[in-house]
C-alpha cells in the first residue's frame, strides 16, 4: 500500500514539474510595486511551487531601458520556475495568451493636474488595455487592477473587454484588508493570522469603510468577536477606521513614496486566493462587479465586498447584518464611486 502511494506521488510530481507554463503579465513593470512583486511571482508564491511561469513585463517606451535592468535581475535570481521574461511596450505582445493580468501601471497625479484630466488619462489607458485583453488574452484570464483609481479603472477595463466575463475582473483592496487585520491583531497582541473576516467596503480611498462587525479574533485559543477581543468600541468606531482609511497617505508622508512592499504582498495574497481559494469559513475583501449584490449597492460598479473563492470563482458573502453605522458609511463610499463612474463613462464614450 505504502509503495503504491509513493509511486502515485512520484507520478503526480513528475507530471506537475512538466506542467505547461502559465503566462502572467504585469503592467507598470518598471515601477516600485512591480520591483517587489515580480520576485514573489517568479519564485512560486502566487501560482504554486510547481507551476512554471512566463512573465510578460509591460511599461511605456521611456521606461524600456529600466525594464531591461529588471529583466537582468530576474535572470540573475536563477529561479527554476521562471521559463521566460518578455519586456515590451506593446499591449498586443504583453497581453498575448495571458492566463493572469496584474495591471499596476496607471497615470499618476501630477502637480496642478485637474481631477478630470487625470481620470481622462486613466480611462484612455484602461480602455486600451481592456481592448487588448479582449483581443489577445485567454478568455479565462483573471485580471487584477491595482493602478489608481483602481475601482474605476477596473470597470473601464472590463467594459472594454466584452468577451471576457465581468467576474474575471477585480481590483485590489486586499492591502486595506490586510491593514485592518493587522491593526486589530496588534491591538489584541496576537499575530495577524488570528484575525479573520474583516471587510473593506467600497472604494480604495479614504471613504472606504473598514468593518469589523463580522470579524473574529482568536485570543489564547478561543475565538471571539473583534468587539469582545478589542474591548474598546470607541477605538473601533474612531481611530481604527481613520487609521486604515489614511494609511496610504501616512506611508507616503513617511517614505516620500507610496506603499510598495505591502502593496506587492497584498497583490500576491489576492491572486493566490483566486488561484487556490480562500480558507474554509473565511472571507477576504476585493473589488468586484456589484451586480446582484444583496447589500443595496448600485449594480454597475466595481465595489469592494467580502468574497469567498473556490475553484477560481468568487462568490459574494451575502446576508451579513448591516447596522445604521455601517449603512451610512457603505452608502457614502458608493456615492463617490457612482460619481466617478459617471464621469469615466462619459469620457469613455467620447
Ligand atoms: N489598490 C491599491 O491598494 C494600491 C496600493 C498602492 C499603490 N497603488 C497604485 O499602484 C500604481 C503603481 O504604483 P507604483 O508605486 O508602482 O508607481 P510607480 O510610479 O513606481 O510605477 C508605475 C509604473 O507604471 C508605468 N506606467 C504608466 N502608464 C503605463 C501604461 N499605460 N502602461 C504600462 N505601464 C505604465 C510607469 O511608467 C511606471 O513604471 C499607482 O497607481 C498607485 O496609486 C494601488
Ligand atoms: C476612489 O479611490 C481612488 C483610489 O484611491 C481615488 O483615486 C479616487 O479619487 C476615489 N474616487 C473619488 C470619486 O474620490
Ligand atoms: C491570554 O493569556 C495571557 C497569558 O496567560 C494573559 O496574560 C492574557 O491576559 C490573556 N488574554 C486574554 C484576552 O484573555
Ligand atoms: C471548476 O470550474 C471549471 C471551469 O469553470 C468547471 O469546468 C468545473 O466543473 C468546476 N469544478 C468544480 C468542482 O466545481
Ligand atoms: C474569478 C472568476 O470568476 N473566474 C471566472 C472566469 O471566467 C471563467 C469562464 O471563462 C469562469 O469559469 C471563472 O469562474
Amino acid at each position: 500500500m505504502l509503495t503504491l502511494l509513493t509511486s502515485m506521488y512520484l507520478v503526480v510530481r513528475a507530471v506537475s514539474s512538466r506542467a505547461e507554463p502559465i503566462r502572467v503579465v504585469v503592467t507598470g513593470a518598471a515601477g516600485q510595486i512591480a520591483y517587489s512583486l515580480l520576485y514573489s511571482i517568479a519564485k512560486g508564491d502566487v501560482f504554486g511551487k510547481d507551476q512554471p511561469i512566463i512573465l510578460m513585463l509591460l511599461d511605456i517606451p521611456p521606461m524600456l531601458p529600466v525594464l531591461e535592468g529588471v529583466v537582468m535581475e530576474l535572470q540573475d535570481c536563477a529561479l527554476p520556475l521562471l521559463r521566460d521574461v518578455i519586456p515590451t511596450d506593446k499591449v498586443d505582445v504583453g497581453f498575448k495568451d495571458v492566463d493572469a493580468a496584474i495591471l499596476v501601471g496607471s497615470m499618476p497625479r501630477k502637480e496642478g493636474m485637474e481631477r478630470k484630466d487625470l481620470l481622462k488619462a486613466n480611462v484612455a489607458i484602461f480602455k486600451t488595455q481592456g481592448a487588448a485583453l479582449d483581443q489577445h488574452a485567454k478568455k479565462t484570464v483573471r485580471v487584477l487592477v491595482v493602478g489608481n483609481p483602481a475601482n474605476t479603472n477596473c470597470l473601464i477595463a472590463s467594459k472594454s473587454a466584452p468577451s471576457i466575463p465581468k467576474e474575471n475582473f477585480s481590483c485590489l483592496t486586499r492591502l486595506d484588508h490586510n491593514r485592518a487585520s493587522s491593526q486589530v491583531a496588534m491591538r489584541c497582541s496576537v499575530s495577524s493570522d488570528n484575525v479573520k473576516n474583516v471587510i473593506i467596503w467600497g472604494n480604495h480611498s479614504s471613504t472606504q469603510y473598514p468593518d469589523v462587525h463580522h470579524a473574529k479574533v482568536n485570543v489564547n485559543g478561543s475565538e471571539m468577536s473583534a468587539y469582545d477581543a478589542v474591548k474598546n468600541e470607541a477605538w473601533l468606531r474612531g481611530d481604527f477606521i481613520s487609521t486604515v482609511q489614511q494609511r496610504g497617505a501616512a506611508v507616503i508622508k513617511a517614505r516620500k513614496l507610496s506603499s510598495a512592499m505591502s502593496a506587492a504582498k497584498a497583490i500576491c495574497d489576492h491572486m493566490r486566493d483566486i488561484w487556490f481559494g480562500t480558507k474554509e469559513g473565511e472571507f477576504i475583501s476585493m473589488g468586484v462587479y456589484a451586480k446582484g449584490n444583496s447589500y443595496g449597492i448600485p449594480e454597475d460598479l466595481i465595489y469592494s465586498f467580502p468574497v469567498q473563492i473556490k475553484n477560481k470563482t468568487w462568490k459574494m458573502v451575502d446576508g451579513l447584518s448591516i447596522n445604521d453605522f455601517s449603512r451610512a458609511k457603505m452608502d457614502a463610499t458608493a456615492a463617490e464611486l457612482v460619481e466617478e463612474r459617471d464621469t469615466a463613462l462619459e469620457l469613455l464614450s467620447q
